[in-house]
C-alpha cells in the first residue's frame, strides 16, 4: 500500500493502517482532500490485513476545516459526509491523531472517528460562528452529545479555541500522547484498542449529556439573555444557539437536517460572505508586492519607547506581553512612575480576570525598563516615539534619536496625522523612519497602520510587518496623505454628523443610527468617551463650534458627567435637554432652519462620503488594495464585521447606487460629496471596490 492520490498516502504499521493526509498550507477539506479521505478510507476498511486505521496529518496541522476559499462555488467531489459516514460505520476503530488545530470541518472529521488523540500542544475548536456559519459536517450534534449543551453553547458561539488538556478533561480527545511522538503514540492507542476489544464509540449515539437538557428550556433563554449584548447584529449565534437546540430535542438525523438547514441559510446570506472575505483580506494585508515575502528582517530583541502617557504605555505593554524588553523614556519622574504604574495595573487587572498568573504579571514588568534619559535608548533595535501630536516637537525628538539610537536601528512614530516624509527630514538616515499608528487602547486594538514614507527601506518594511504579527497585531500598509486611512475616512463621517445636528438630527439620533448599523457606538457618545475637551483650551475658545460651545459651559463628556449626553454615577447616558436647548439655539444663530431629517439620510450621509473617500486613498495609492482599507475600519473602528468593511459594503449597495447618491448630495449640500474618479470609474466599469 501507498499513495493513494496525491494528499492521502495509507500504509500499513503491523496491523494498524495509517492513512497521512498532506495538503499544503493547513490540510483544508478541499475537494481533492475529501476525495482522497474517501479513497483511502474505503482501501483501509476493506484491507483484511488493517485491523485498526489512524488518521493522522503531516505539515503544520491536523484539518484546519472545510476549504473556505471553495465556498459559494458549485459542488465538486465527494461529499464531506461520505467520507464521514465512511468512518463512523467502519467496523474497524478510527483513531484520529491530531496535532497543531483541528478546526471546524477538521474537528468534526475527527469527531465522526471512534477515538482522538493529541499531542499537549494542540488545539481543537469549531470557530465557523467567526466566519458567520455554524458547524455543518455534524458538529453542533456531536458537540453537545460530548461535553453537554451548556459547554457546547459557550464554544459554539465563541468559536474559542479549546486546549488539549481541557479537551482531555471535558472528553472531547481521549488520550494525549508526547510531543513530537503523535504517530507512534497514535499507532499504539490503536493497538490497544485492538487488543482490548474496545467496543466502537459513536458520539452520535451518547445520548446521557442532551437528554438531561431536555424539557429545559431555560437553558437556552437565558443564554440568549446573558449574551444579547455580544451577539447583537450578527445572525450565526442564534443558529449556532438554534441547532444545539435541536440537539437537546432531536433524534440525531433529524438535528442533523436542521443543522443542514440552519448552515445552508447562514451560507447564502451576506454576513457570512462579509465574515469569510475578511478572513483573506486579514491575510492579503500582510503581502506587500513590491516587499519579497523574503525580504530579510532585522533582530527585533530590544524596544524604546519614547512617552509614558496612555499610548506609550499601552505600546510598551503589546511587546512586553510577546517577551521582548522594552526601555521607556519619559521627561519627568513623575508621568513616568504614574505611566509604569498603569501599565502594571492594567495587567493585574487581566490576573484578577484569571487570565493571567501573577507571576506572569511579574516576568512582563520585570521586562520593563523606565528611564527620564533619551541616552539609554542607543543600543535598542528599535525605537517608537509616542509624544504629543506636533510636527516640531516630532521633528526635535527625531533629530535627537538620530544622535543617540545607534545606527541600523528602526526610528518609528507614532504619529495618527502628521508627515512621517518630514518627520523622517529630521534624521539622516530616512531609510530607517517608518510610521506605526496604533490604536486606543494600544494595548487591545488588533489594528496597526504602519505608514511607509518615500524613502522607508524593504527590510524596515518586512521587519515592522512581521514583528506587528508577532505582537499580535494586525497591520496594514499605507501612504503618507493626512490621517492615513483610517482617520483621514472618519473625518468624513464626523464632518457630516456635525453638520446633521445643525440641519436637524440630534446627537442621539445619530447615534442610534450608527449603532443600530452596528457601529459599538456612535460619533457622539465616542466624543464623550474620549472627552470634548481634548485639544480645547479656555484662552483660544470662540464659541464657534457646538463642541466649544459645551466646553464652555463646561460639559466635557463622561469624566464629568455631561456631554452630549448627561450622565448617572453608573455613566448610563441619557439624552441632555439643555445640549438640545445649545443646539437649536446655535443652529438659529447660523441662520439655519433645521428640519425633520430621516435616519436613511442620516445613515447615507454618515457613510457614503467614507466610501468615497475611501476610493480616493486607492485612487492615490495610499493603500495597497480596497480590502486593506476595510481591514483598516474593522479592526481598528468598530465597523460590524459582518458588514465586511466600508468598500465591501459599498459593493454590497452597488458602487453605482453610491455614485447617484453622492451627486444627489453633491446637487444639494455643496463638494463635500464630490465623486472620487475611481468611484465614477468602477461604477461605471460595474467593477468592485473590495476587489480593487
Ligand atoms: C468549516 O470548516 C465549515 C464546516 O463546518 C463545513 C463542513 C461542510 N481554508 O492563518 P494562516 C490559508 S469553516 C482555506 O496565515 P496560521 C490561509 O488563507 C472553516 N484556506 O496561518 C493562508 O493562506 P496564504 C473552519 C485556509 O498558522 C494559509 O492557509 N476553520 C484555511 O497563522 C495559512 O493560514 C477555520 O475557520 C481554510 N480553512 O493559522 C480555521 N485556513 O498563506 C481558519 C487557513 O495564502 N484558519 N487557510 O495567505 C485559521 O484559523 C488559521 O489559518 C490556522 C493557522 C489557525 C489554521
Amino acid at each position: 500500500m501507498a499513495a493513494i492520490n496525491k494528499v492521502t498516502d495509507l500504509t500499513l504499521d503491523g496491523d494498524v493502517a495509517v492513512i497521512t493526509l498532506n495538503s499544503p498550507p493547513v490540510n483544508a477539506l478541499s475537494a481533492p482532500v475529501r476525495n482522497g479521505l474517501f479513497d483511502a478510507f474505503t482501501a483501509a476498511v476493506n484491507d483484511p490485513a488493517a485491523r485498526a486505521i489512524v488518521l493522522i496529518c503531516d505539515g503544520r496541522t491536523f484539518i484546519a476545516g472545510a476549504d473556505i476559499s471553495e465556498f459559494g462555488k458549485g459542488p465538486s467531489g465527494k461529499p464531506l459526509q461520505d467520507v464521514q459516514a465512511l468512518m463512523e460505520n467502519s467496523p474497524k476503530p478510527v483513531v484520529a491523531a491530531i496535532h497543531g488545530t483541528a478546526l471546524g470541518g477538521g474537528f468534526e472529521v475527527a469527531l465522526t472517528a471512534h477515538y482522538r488523540v493529541a499531542v499537549p500542544s494542540a488545539k481543537v475548536g469549531l470557530p465557523e460562528v467567526k466566519l458567520g456559519l455554524l458547524p455543518g459536517a455534524g458538529g453542533t450534534q456531536r458537540l453537545p452529545r460530548l461535553v453537554g449543551p451548556e459547554v457546547a453553547l459557550q464554544y459554539l458561539t465563541s468559536g474559542d479555541f479549546i486546549s488539549s488538556d481541557v479537551a482531555l478533561k471535558s472528553g472531547l480527545v481521549d488520550e494525549l500522547v508526547e510531543e513530537g511522538k503523535l504517530r507512534d503514540g497514535a499507532v499504539a492507542f490503536a493497538r490497544k484498542l485492538v487488543a482490548q476489544n474496545r467496543p466502537l464509540k459513536k458520539v452520535r449515539d451518547l445520548q446521557d449529556k442532551v437528554e438531561a437538557a431536555r424539557g429545559k428550556p431555560e437553558i437556552f433563554a437565558d443564554f440568549r439573555k446573558a449574551n444579547a449584548r455580544r451577539f447583537r447584529g450578527f445572525d450565526a449565534p442564534e443558529a449556532n444557539i438554534k441547532c444545539v437546540e435541536a440537539a437537546v430535542n432531536l433524534p440525531f438525523d433529524e438535528g442533523m437536517r436542521e443543522e443542514r438547514r440552519l448552515f445552508e441559510g447562514l451560507m447564502s446570506g451576506s454576513q457570512s460572505a462579509a465574515q469569510r472575505y475578511i478572513f483573506f483580506a486579514e491575510r492579503q494585508a500582510a503581502k506587500i508586492p513590491d516587499v519579497p515575502e523574503d525580504t530579510p528582517v532585522l533582530p527585533i530583541r530590544k524596544v524604546g519607547v519614547i512617552g509614558a502617557g496612555t499610548m506609550g504605555g499601552g505600546i510598551s505593554m503589546n511587546f512586553l506581553s510577546a517577551g521582548i524588553p522594552v526601555t521607556i523614556v519619559e521627561m519627568q519622574k513623575e508621568a513616568l512612575d504614574r505611566g509604569v504604574g498603569i501599565m502594571r495595573k492594567n495587567y493585574e487587572n487581566t490576573a484578577k480576570k484569571g487570565r493571567l498568573t501573577q507571576a506572569d504579571v511579574e516576568k512582563r514588568m520585570g521586562l520593563l525598563t523606565p528611564s527620564l534619559d533619551l541616552n539609554d535608548l542607543a543600543d535598542c533595535d528599535m525605537v517608537i516615539e509616542a509624544v504629543y501630536e506636533n510636527m516640531d516637537i516630532k521633528k526635535e525628538v527625531f533629530a535627537k534619536l538620530d544622535a543617540i539610537v545607534r545606527q541600523g536601528a528602526i526610528l518609528a512614530s507614532n504619529t495618527s496625522y502628521l508627515d512621517v516624509n518630514e518627520i523622517a527630514s529630521a534624521t539622516k538616515r530616512p531609510e530607517w523612519v517608518i510610521g506605526t499608528h496604533f490604536f486606543s487602547p494600544a494595548n487591545v486594538m488588533k489594528l496597526l497602520e504602519i505608514v511607509r514614507g518615500d524613502r522607508t527601506a524593504k527590510d524596515v518594511i518586512a521587519t515592522v510587518m512581521k514583528l506587528s504579527k508577532k505582537i499580535g497585531k494586525a497591520p496594514v500598509l499605507v501612504g503618507v496623505c493626512h490621517g492615513f486611512v483610517g482617520n483621514r475616512m472618519l473625518a468624513q463621517r464626523q464632518r457630516e454628523a456635525n453638520k446633521l445636528v445643525l440641519e436637524g438630527a440630534m446627537p442621539w439620533d445619530i447615534d442610534r443610527v450608527l449603532y443600530d448599523f452596528g457601529f459599538p457606538m456612535g460619533p457622539f457618545a465616542m466624543s464623550d468617551l474620549a472627552g470634548l475637551d481634548i485639544g480645547w483650551s479656555k484662552d483660544t475658545s470662540s464659541s464657534s463650534t457646538l463642541r466649544e460651545v459645551l466646553c464652555e459651559m463646561d460639559r466635557r463628556g463622561q469624566k464629568n458627567g455631561r456631554g452630549f449626553y448627561d450622565y448617572d454615577e453608573k455613566r448610563n447616558a441619557t439624552p441632555s435637554a439643555e445640549v438640545e436647548k445649545v443646539i437649536l439655539d446655535f443652529a438659529k444663530k447660523q441662520g439655519i432652519e433645521r428640519r425633520k431629517i430621516s435616519d436613511e439620510e442620516i445613515l447615507e450621509r454618515c457613510i457614503y462620503p467614507m466610501i468615497n473617500e475611501g476610493a480616493k486613498i486607492l485612487e492615490e495609492g495610499k493603500a495597497i488594495r480596497g480590502s486593506d482599507v476595510d481591514i483598516v475600519w474593522i479592526n481598528g473602528y468598530g465597523w460590524p464585521v459582518y458588514r465586511g468593511g466600508p468598500m465591501f459594503y459599498g459593493d454590497l449597495i452597488g458602487a453605482d447606487k453610491v455614485l447617484a447618491k453622492m451627486k444627489e448630495f453633491q446637487q444639494k449640500h455643496g463638494d463635500d460629496f464630490k465623486p472620487s474618479a475611481l468611484l465614477e470609474k468602477v461604477a461605471a466599469e460595474g467593477k468592485k471596490l473590495h476587489q480593487l
